[in-house]
């Protein structure tokens, strides 16, 4: 099998390093290799390839931009490459990449103690545990700050009542990122390390997903549910400690898109080329079909300088998190209208899991949604160059 060349028509490539083109390399190759096989039988039987996890960590892909505690300690535009590579074979593997790196890693690392991040992050890092982030729920998904799961300060730690949805591996998880208001503090948001078995927390498998089946998505319950105050991250209170980490998953995810878009363009480019149509003429020689693949070169050229920009500026300490929401919103877009395109120029072959286009398709459609809906973060730019807040 020739190797997979993704998409470098104004040379992007040459705003990559040496080192950040071999990590590519090194992701690519395992995609190709070993995730790409087993996603067609994933997506069927709406599993997550458990099988793979180990390599997750074996491969430095877990919390790969935290220095030290057993991680990778790589640059943020590295890191955007990687999660590129990962969501070019499924969005669902790149989630569990981003969930475990930027949704439970990094609040370990900013706000837990000492003693939290030696005691999870390196097992986190080599995948002996995973991890899963619990804020949203039934009734506050965009305003997380209307969340109703109560923690209350009892002696020797914090009782927990509430439930969460929509928690990517939550099921499968060791440990849960868990906000909450204590309401003996004044109703201040908190985040609580919750181990999986502690008496009170259960959760459930959400079934029957049209959108990132490869990806186990679950409901937390929890019921009187007591963690010992050593489980409370200590350095990060308010809304701002959870929102601190939807910045970190979206910067990913803003690269990671970019991948699925590449995929579909290139499953469409060739498709085009081999498909005759009326006077046994290749798709690909119609104007109508060329100008379809030209809007999915312009529209992810663009989207790979943005990427590269907001990693340089994350690089220097200068990405702010409205940065991050243009390119969210932006990358995100362009990734699923690439998909619909693709999709479209299969014809009835476009909705055959053969291709990848229908899965990529149909998981995008998901990451519009999660981490910040389109309309949330065009609100968020929209604030930021007002001045005035629109989202009540
Ligand atoms: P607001 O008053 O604007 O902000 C409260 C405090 O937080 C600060 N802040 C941020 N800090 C870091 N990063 C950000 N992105 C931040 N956005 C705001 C802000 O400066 C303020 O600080 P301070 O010091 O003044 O207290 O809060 P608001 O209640 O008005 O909400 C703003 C809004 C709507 C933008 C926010 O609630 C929001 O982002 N909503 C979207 C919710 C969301 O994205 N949920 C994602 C859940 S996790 C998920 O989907 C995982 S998907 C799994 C996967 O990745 O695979
Ligand atoms: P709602 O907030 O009800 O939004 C419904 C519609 O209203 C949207 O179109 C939205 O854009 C629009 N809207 C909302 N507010 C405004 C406004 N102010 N003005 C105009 N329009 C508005 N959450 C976690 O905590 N952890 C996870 O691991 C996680 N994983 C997920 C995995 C999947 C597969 C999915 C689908 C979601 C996941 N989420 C997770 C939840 C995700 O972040 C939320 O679904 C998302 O934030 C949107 O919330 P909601 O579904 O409640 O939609």
């Amino acid at each position: 099998m020739a190797a997979y060349e993704s998409l470098n028509y104004m040379n992007s490539d040459s705003l990559l390093t040496e080192d950040e083109l071999m990590v590519r390399q090194s992701v690519r190759d395992f995609v190709t290799e070993k995730v790409e096989p087993l996603l067609l039988e994933c997506h069927r039987e709406e599993r997550f390839p458990m099988e793979l996890i180990p390599q997750f960590g074996e491969m430095g892909l877990l919390g790969s931009t935290i220095q030290g505690y057993g991680c990778a300690g790589l640059g943020h535009v590295a890191y955007g490459l990687m999660t590129q590579e990962l969501e070019r074979g499924d969005s669902g593997i790149r989630s569990f990449c981003s969930v475990q790196g930027s949704l439970v890693m990094y609040p370990i690392y900013a706000y837990g103690s000492e003693e939290q991040r030696q005691k999870y992050l390196p097992k986190l890092a080599k995948a002996e545990l995973i991890g899963c982030f619990g804020l949203t729920e039934p009734d506050a998904g965009s305003n997380p700050g209307g969340m109703l799961t109560r923690a209350v300060k009892v002696p020797g730690g914090y009782k927990i009542n509430g439930n969460k949805m929509w928690i990517t591996n939550g099921s499968i998880a060791d440990i849960a990122i868990v906000w909450a208001r204590v309401e003996n503090e004044n109703g201040k948001i908190r985040g609580f390390i919750v181990e999986k078995g502690t008496p009170g927390f259960t959760t459930s498998k959400m079934e029957g997903k049209f959108s990132l089946r490869v990806s186990v998505t679950s409901e937390l319950h929890f019921q009187d549910c007591v963690v010992p105050e050593s489980q409370m991250l200590p350095n990060g209170e308010g809304l701002k400690a959870p929102l601190g980490c939807l910045t970190q998953a979206r910067y990913g995810i803003a690269w990671g898109v970019l991948g699925a878009a590449d995929a579909c363009y290139h499953t469409a480019l060739n498709y085009a080329k081999e498909r005759k149509i009326f006077d046994d003429k290749p798709l690909a020689g119609y104007q109508l079909a060329q100008a379809k693949l030209v809007k999915m070169v312009q529209e992810i050229t663009k989207g790979q300088l943005l990427a590269i920009q907001m990693g340089r500026l994350k690089e220097r300490g200068e990405l702010q998190p409205h940065h991050v929401s243009l390119a969210k919103m932006n990358n995100c877009k362009l990734a699923l209208e690439t998909a619909r395109e693709a999709r479209d120029m299969l014809g009835g072959n476009g909705i055959i899991d053969e291709y990848p286009v229908i899965r990529h398709m149909l998981n995008l459609e998901s990451v519009n949604t999660y981490e910040g809906t389109e309309d949330i973060h065009r609100l968020v730019v929209g604030q930021q160059i007002t001045g005035i807040p629109t989202f009540r």
